[in-house]
């Protein structure tokens, strides 16, 4: 075996030369990896000991591209370049072969498709997550996929950037053989095989007849950007990829590759793709807890139950099922029981329907959910989700409860959006075993879930629920106890916001076009129709009712999309948000009966008054140690309530735009506005007079070391 570079090594197996990546963890390809890669490839290339090569990483993947930190680096696009690889690849003489296990992603199957042929594990995936990066692929992926695929497909795939199966790729004929068993060894046959029948060497870059359809109807890609245009707004890198595919379509494949060059290296200097790849970091960094160490034991989780069938614990249930863990639910009647487990079964057979999970999926994780009157029915689960009515005297009787029947040891967990988990906790006699844990709805699908660490939480209670969080699909962050943990109390520096600037400045379609002009999938007033007007309104604890707009609202019977009308009215089966004359009358009384006088604002006044009061927040909950880093609230903000990711997440935008004209413009504002909640808050002044910026601060001291 010779050492090539500290990551790769070649040697010779049974007439095969095998170049071999060792890069943990994950063999990304760092510039070391690239120039053994390119010294082995010459050194095969003139091997006479060697008939065919294989390219076979060791270790957890195959490449799964290229490495990221490297982007940073002024010279990241001088050689070793990936396309210099796949040159040496597609170019040699012998047959390549290159042996795919884990996930064959970005430059990494792009190197792959340079190659002659491809083999690959049953459990692998392929795919171009690119554009996950505010990039396109760089090394020849939009020029050669297609050519496999066709045009349609190929752009759905770079366009979403989702993996897809070595079976679905052996069927798209970007694979040619799955191996079972030792890969090495299937993939040293395989090349043998070539080699004793002779078999051509297969360079995608030769044929082209993928692309006829695409040539007779450029159509295509005017109706592909229609398809895609909701989804990806905001992004740049969707409409590069299809300007890249446009152009493998009409240029030769050697000018296709230079004009895929030129847009990746357009993409890889915005600001977008910065972003994004600053909250590829911060998603990996929320993962780790500063005290409590990568070793820490975690207890199995192995049986569930929840507390309370309604909107969350129904939605939570199925996180379990979903991964064939079985769940107890508990309600206080058959009738609410029976609505709970009915909304779980017709939700699985919807998803049937549309066929991404098999009828025998459904009856396998309803087989698993079991239904329950009474708490003693959870004495031998592993974990308890209560998720009972958002009311603490009802919460802390529930706790109570459970300590007396559930086996020690069991974690005592609470889904309160808002409330103390330390009161609840201090309700039962094993502290150390009770957490928040924050589901977001609908809980099935968001993938957000804030991890409450309680003042007694235990670092292996913690642990284990955040390996659980992962398990189940969810991005787990860790916050501390506060009203509304992270997400909600921004949320709420927004609504004060939102609802003043209603109140003195601007209509509910106003405010709400310049937060979805910001990038937010809709603004704040179509978000409080969609999730209800009467969450948390009681009609007669309603202070200021005349000059109180949502209670003028509701007592209308205006709750929002479940009643046609809330905020804006909605026709008989759409979501579509419409302004209505009476709501807006309502709105005006209400100025009038408050004794305000309306004014004119500028839509970048009102996207700074709420986008500022966040970051303000921000810097509080930071400064209180609710965060353990400004870059967990960006994970949080992005997962659970849609901020837009190619703007990197709320304190990176911050940063961006320099915390020293944020405090200004918050100074300028609070007087302006007559806001007190817009000073600026200590941290945020403290920062900016040093200088720094949000990612500079890291506060580790209220955690025992
Ligand atoms: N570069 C650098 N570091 C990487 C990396 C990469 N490509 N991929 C993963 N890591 C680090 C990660 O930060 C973490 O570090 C550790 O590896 C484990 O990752 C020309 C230019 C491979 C599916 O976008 O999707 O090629 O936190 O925790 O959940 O067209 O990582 O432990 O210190 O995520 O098992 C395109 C990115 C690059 C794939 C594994 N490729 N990676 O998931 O582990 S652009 C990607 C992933 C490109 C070309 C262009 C996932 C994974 P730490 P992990 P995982
Ligand atoms: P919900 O009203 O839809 O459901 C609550 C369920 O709890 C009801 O079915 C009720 O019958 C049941 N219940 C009440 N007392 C019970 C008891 N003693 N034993 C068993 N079941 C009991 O409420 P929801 O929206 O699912 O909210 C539940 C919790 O989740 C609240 O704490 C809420 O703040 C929190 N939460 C809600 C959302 C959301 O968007 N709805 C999001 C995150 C967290």
């Amino acid at each position: 075996m010779k050492k090539l570079s500290q990551s790769v090594s070649y040697e010779v197996k049974d007439g095969v030369g095998v170049l071999i990546s060792n890069n943990p963890p994950v063999n990304a390809m760092s510039y070391h990896v690239r120039q053994g890669l390119i010294d082995g490839l010459e050194m095969a290339q003139s091997d006479e000991n060697a008939q065919a090569i294989v390219l076979h990483c060791e270790g957890r993947t195959f490449f799964p591209g290229m490495d990221i930190t490297e982007f940073a680096n002024p010279n990241v696009l001088e050689a070793p370049t990936t396309t210099g690889v796949i040159e040496k690849l597609e170019g040699a003489s012998k047959p390549v072969i290159a042996a795919i296990h884990g996930t064959a992603l970005g430059g990494g199957f792009e190197t792959a498709l340079g190659c002659h042929y491809r083999v690959a594990t049953p459990s692998a995936k392929l795919g171009l997550p690119e554009v996950k990066l505010g990039i396109l692929p760089g090394a020849g992926g939009t020029v050669r996929l297609p050519r496999v695929l066709g045009v349609q497909k190929a752009l759905e795939m770079m366009t979403s950037g989702n993996p897809i199966s070595a079976g679905q790729a052996l069927a798209g004929g970007l694979v040619d053989e799955i191996v079972e068993g030792d890969l090495l060894a299937g993939a040293l046959a395989f090349a043998k095989n070539v080699v004793s029948e002779n078999k051509p060497l297969v360079r995608i870059r030769d044929s082209d007849d993928k692309l006829e359809d695409a040539r007779e109807n450029r159509a295509i890609f005017d109706d592909f950007r229609k398809s895609i245009a909701r989804k990806t707004r905001g992004f740049k890198a969707p409409e590069a990829i299809i300007r890249s595919v446009e152009g493998t379509v009409s240029l030769p494949f050697d000018e296709a590759l230079r004009n895929e060059r030129d847009l990746f290296v357009e993409c890889l200097k915005s600001p977008e793709a910065k972003a994004q790849q600053y909250f590829f970091f911060a998603e990996r960094g929320a993962r780790k807890i500063p005290d409590v160490p990568k070793d820490t034991p975690t207890r199995a989780i192995q049986k569930v139950g929840v507390i309370g069938a309604g909107t969350m614990g129904g939605g939570i249930t199925m996180n379990f099922l979903n991964r064939e863990i079985p769940v107890t639910i508990v309600e206080t009647s058959q009738e609410a029981l029976d609505r709970g487990l009915g909304i779980i079964e017709k939700n699985y057979a919807s998803t049937a329907k549309k066929g991404r999970i098999t009828e025998d999926d459904v009856k396998t994780r309803m087989s698993l959910l079991t239904g329950a009157l009474e708490l003693e029915a959870l004495a031998d689960v592993d974990i308890v989700i209560e998720a009972v009515f958002e009311d603490m005297d009802l919460k802390k009787t529930v706790f109570e409860k459970i300590d007396g029947i559930c086996k020690p040891g069991c974690i005592l967990a609470s889904n309160t959006s808002y409330l103390n988990i330390n009161e609840i906790a201090a309700m039962t006699s094993r502290p150390q075993d009770v957490i928040g844990l924050h589901f977001f709805s609908p809980a099935n699908i968001m993938r957000l879930l804030e991890v409450v660490r309680g003042d007694e939480t235990s670092k292996e209670v913690l642990a284990t629920c955040m390996k659980m969080g992962a398990h189940i699909g969810k991005i787990a962050v860790v916050v501390g106890v506060c009203r509304g943990f992270v997400g909600n109390r921004i949320l709420g520096a927004r609504m004060r916001q939102s609802d003043d600037l209603l109140k003195k400045n601007a209509m509910p379609k106003e405010i709400d076009k310049v937060v979805f002009d910001f990038g937010f999938p809709m603004g704040s007033f179509a978000m409080r129709d969609l999730a209800g007007l009467d969450i948390g309104w009681e009609r007669d604890k309603t202070p200021d009712k005349d000059t109180n707009i949502r209670h003028q609202l509701c007592t209308r019977g205006r709750l929002g999309q479940k009643t046609g009308g809330g905020f804006y009215d909605y026709e008989a089966g759409s979501r579509v948000p419409v302004p209505n004359a009476e709501v807006e009358q309502i709105i005006l009384d209400a100025s009038e009966k408050a004794g305000v006088t309306r004014k004119e604002i500028s839509g970048e006044d009102m996207l700074k008054r709420m986008v500022y009061a966040m970051v303000n927040e921000a810097a509080k909950i930071l400064d209180e140690g609710i965060a353990l880093r400004a870059s967990h609230i960006d994970v949080i903000w992005v997962y659970g309530y849609g901020w837009p990711i190619y703007r990197g997440g709320l304190t990176y935008y911050a940063d961006q735009i320099g915390l020293d004209n944020i405090v200004a413009d918050l100074e300028r504002l609070s007087t302006e506005y007559n806001d007190p909640e817009l000073e600026p808050a200590p941290l945020l002044r403290e920062l900016a007079k040093e200088g720094k910026t949000f990612r500079d601060y890291v506060r580790l001291d209220h955690l025992e070391a």
